[in-house]
């Protein structure tokens, strides 16, 4: 009872305050004049923000928004040996401070690349197997299967002038398709540069010929064709010239599940921090806070009428949380 009365007087003054209050605005906070992302620790700002809560209700929240907050990406690449999965992770990511460490997975030693970009950290895992002997898919079978529900998307890299699919297409078919982990892949044509006529690349522009556009895509149609699903996607680049790797990380931000979004955003090179990237990370990040609120107010053992204070105090909440995306990301 005592539980009840709080939850509905700390939500009152929640309501309160966002009535009294308009929003912070987007950025880093601001001490002495200078922007700092590392004072405002998330934990001090949720301690904050839930302060009027019941303890219990607010000890619960905050364990649950700092598992959003700190959420940690994991990235899966694969592809044949040499077809460019680290120029290409090297490109898209920052990474500042990186470490390698190998894995056991299943009877596999895999290695996974750990970025940290000023405390966001995320994880790239080299997965291998395509172009290896189709004898041992039955093996990598077990290790995707081990793998696949802890990555939240995975790069299939593939070079713009391999003429022989095959392996890939076997590969996708003994172990991608049996274990429905399509939705995860985006496939990524890259060294675009090297396609017919490679001589026509444009260096001063860095881009490809009208001959070389028409070829990559013959070459993307051809890849749809045999090997995926449309609802895939494909993207040709070349990772060392950085040619359209800006619309690599779209698609990707885009097919990211949104708890991860943001974690993502934070370790892209700046480059592609654009408006419009953000936003969707943004987006993604107070989806899932919300998400979290939803399930908090579904859960807390209190009377439904109870629980109607505390839905309107949500947006306070999402809204307070949401502004300081800019300094924590
Ligand atoms: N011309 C061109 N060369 C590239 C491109 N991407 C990668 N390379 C070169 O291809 C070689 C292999 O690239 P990596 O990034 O090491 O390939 P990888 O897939 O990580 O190779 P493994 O780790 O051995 O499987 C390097 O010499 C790269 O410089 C590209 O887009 N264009
Ligand atoms: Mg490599």
């Amino acid at each position: 009872m005592v539980l009840n009365t709080q939850v509905f007087k700390g939500a009152s003054e929640l309501l309160k305050k966002s009535k009294s209050e308009n929003n912070e605005p987007e950025g880093p906070v601001t001490e002495n004049g200078k922007t700092s992302k590392n004072k405002t620790t998330p934990s001090k700002i949720l301690d904050e923000i839930l302060s009027t809560l019941p303890p219990e209700i607010s000890r619960y929240t905050k364990k649950k928004l700092t598992e959003v907050i700190d959420y940690e990406p994991r990235i899966g690449v694969m592809g044949k040996t040499g077809v460019g999965k680290s120029s290409l992770c090297n490109a898209i990511f920052q990474q500042d401070v990186c470490k390698v460490s190998h894995v056991e997975a299943c009877t596999r030693d895999i290695e996974e690349l750990h970025i940290d970009v000023g405390g966001r950290k995320l994880t790239i895992v080299d997965l291998p197997g395509v172009g290896e002997s189709k004898e041992r898919d039955v093996e990598y079978k077990s290790l995707y299967e081990e793998q696949i529900p802890n990555l939240d998307l995975i790069l299939w890299v593939i070079k713009a002038d391999d003429r022989v699919l095959a392996p890939d297409e076997e590969f996708y078919k003994n172990v991608i398709k049996p274990l429905k982990a399509e939705g995860k892949i985006l496939f990524v044509i890259n060294q675009a540069d090297k396609i017919e006529p490679s001589f026509e690349w444009d260096r001063s522009l860095n881009s490809p010929s009208t001959a070389q556009v028409q070829n990559l895509e013959t070459r993307e149609m051809y890849i749809y064709e045999r090997l995926f699903e449309t609802s895939n996607g494909c993207v040709a680049v070349s990772a060392p010239l950085n040619y359209n790797i800006g619309n690599l990380v779209k698609k990707m931000v885009l097919r990211l599940p949104k708890k991860s979004k943001a974690g993502v955003y934070s370790t892209l090179r700046e480059e592609y921090k654009t408006a419009e990237i953000k936003n969707e990370s943004k987006d993604g990040f107070n989806e899932t806070v919300k998400g979290v609120l939803d399930h908090v107010i579904d859960s807390a053992p209190i009377p439904t009428i109870l629980k109607e204070p505390l839905k309107k105090a949500k947006d306070y909440i999402c809204n307070k949380i949401s502004s300081f995306f800019g300094s924590w990301f």
